[in-house]
């Protein structure tokens, strides 16, 4: 179905300049500005290169404030401000509850609907494909359903498309990794159908499977896992016998690669490759091939990790957060032998994709982490500078949708996935030059 595009150009900084600096001002104007159009009304705010004089782009209360930040910059980094003009464009929309967007070597892309386990093929005008036959049954209750898909690094001769879901099992669930042929056509439909990794244990939650996978650049599989939202899950979070609250890595087949940290530890599962953590659907690799993952932290300890080898991030132990009902979690924020994370929020962001900005499009994005925000309902734009945050940025938060997923497109525009019945999946390019009055 072709949906004529729709677009519009604004620029965010009349957005930030236009949003108060107390919480309450904050939160109202989210809903009131819709669209800032070109020629609307007042000036775009002068463009700040590097760090704010204003303060931090956060202006909630902490939910925790007697959990301060282990180094200076961990949290609520100065506001940074995009200066070009940004132009949104509907690419697609009608997608119920979309989760993931993946792009094929021509340029199409495959995209997942959560609850029902749909796939479909929409190309760069929009033409959306029949949904994909052949797609293994989820259980798609709540946070479950039809969550990744990646198509594999020799997909041009072996078709191999890779798909992560909550699969329904005796006595409960787990996240399952299949991957299976993608026979391409009008009506297209996946193949030879094989599981190549299955969460251990099972276990009756509708939660915190995680669900993220993403290809390292020497072809090795990580998928992000999580501590499924039940106490008992949470437990084993640092416990090697049990993938809940890991991140794990595999090969395209499902194999373990030899050189993964626990492989000679009795009674490690061997595809671990990190530990301690939460629930994690954001994960990114940089250029220097380093892992990023962005977690889903409880009350106030949303957390960004750059995850080595083998090392433990603290969940539930140590973190920034509490429970929901206000309760402690954790005695301390610091423990010996556990990671800190590299920044965190409080309040939460709600991550629920990373993608790490390399393309020529937007050069003043190039190495920033732009984040899909749920709750925070907003593109969330991170400078770093030496591992440290030293700026953050608010990107779509006009629109007020929740944003679940972003990737960067092959030409170098982004490309975001709405959170909702009626999901959009929307590309974001640069705006004209001199479109917007008093835009550079
Ligand atoms: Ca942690």
């Amino acid at each position: 179905m072709h949906r004529s595009a729709s677009t519009v150009t604004f620029v965010f900084g009349l957005l930030l300049s236009a949003c108060g600096r107390t919480p309450s001002a904050h939160n109202e104007h989210q809903p009131g500005v819709k669209v800032v159009p070109a020629e609307g009304k007042g000036e775009p705010t002068a463009p700040r290169l590097g760090p704010s004089a204003q303060g931090p782009v956060e202006t909630g209360s902490p939910n925790v404030p007697e959990f301060k930040p282990a180094f200076p910059g961990q949290t609520r980094a100065p506001a940074v401000h995009t200066q070009s003009a940004i132009q949104v464009t509907n690419v697609a929309e009608d997608l119920h509850r979309p989760w993931a967007v993946a792009f094929l070597p021509d340029r199409r892309m495959l995209v997942t609907e959560k609850h029902e386990g749909k796939v479909y093929i929409i190309a760069l005008d929009g033409k959306k494909s029949p949904p994909v036959e052949g797609v293994p049954p989820v259980d798609g209750r709540d946070q479950g359903g039809l969550l990744d898909i990646e198509p594999g690094h020799d997909f041009p001769s072996s078709k191999l498309v890779y798909l992560s879901y909550y699969e329904p099992r005796k006595d409960g669930n787990g996240l399952a990794v299949a991957r299976a042929r993608l026979a391409d056509g009008p009506k297209p439909k996946f193949e030879q159908l094989q599981v190549v990794f299955r969460m251990q244990p099972t276990l009756d939650s509708t939660k915190h499977a995680g669900g993220r996978m993403i290809f390292a650049p020497d072809g090795t599989l990580f998928v992000t896992l999580g501590d499924r939202f039940k106490d008992e899950g949470r437990a084993q979070s640092r416990e090697l016998g049990s993938h809940f609250g890991k991140i794990v890595r595999i090969l395209p087949d499902g194999s373990v690669p030899k050189d993964n940290p626990f492989v000679d530890r009795k009674g490690a599962r061997p595809e671990i490759w990190s530990l301690g953590h939460r629930n994690i659907l954001a994960a990114d690799f940089d250029q220097r091939k380093r892992l990023w993952v962005v977690e889903m932290g409880p009350q106030g300890g949303d957390e960004l990790n750059l995850v080595e080898k083998g090392k433990d991030y603290g969940w539930p132990t140590i973190g920034y957060g509490e429970e929901y009902s206000g309760e402690s979690i954790h005695k301390a924020t610091q423990a010996p032998g556990l990671e800190q994370p590299v920044y965190y929020w409080d309040p939460v962001i709600s991550p629920g994709a990373l993608t790490i900005y390399s393309g020529d499009l937007f050069p003043e994005w190039k190495g920033n982490f732009l984040i899909a925000g749920l709750s925070s309902k907003a593109l969330v734009r991170l400078v770093l500078k030496d591992d440290r945050v030293v700026g953050e940025e608010r990107l779509l938060a006009e629109r007020g949708d929740r944003i679940r997923e972003v990737v960067q497109g092959p030409e170098g525009a982004v490309y975001v996935l709405t959170d909702s019945s009626d999901g959009k999946l929307l590309k974001l390019t640069p705006g004209a030059r001199g479109s917007v009055k008093g835009a550079l």
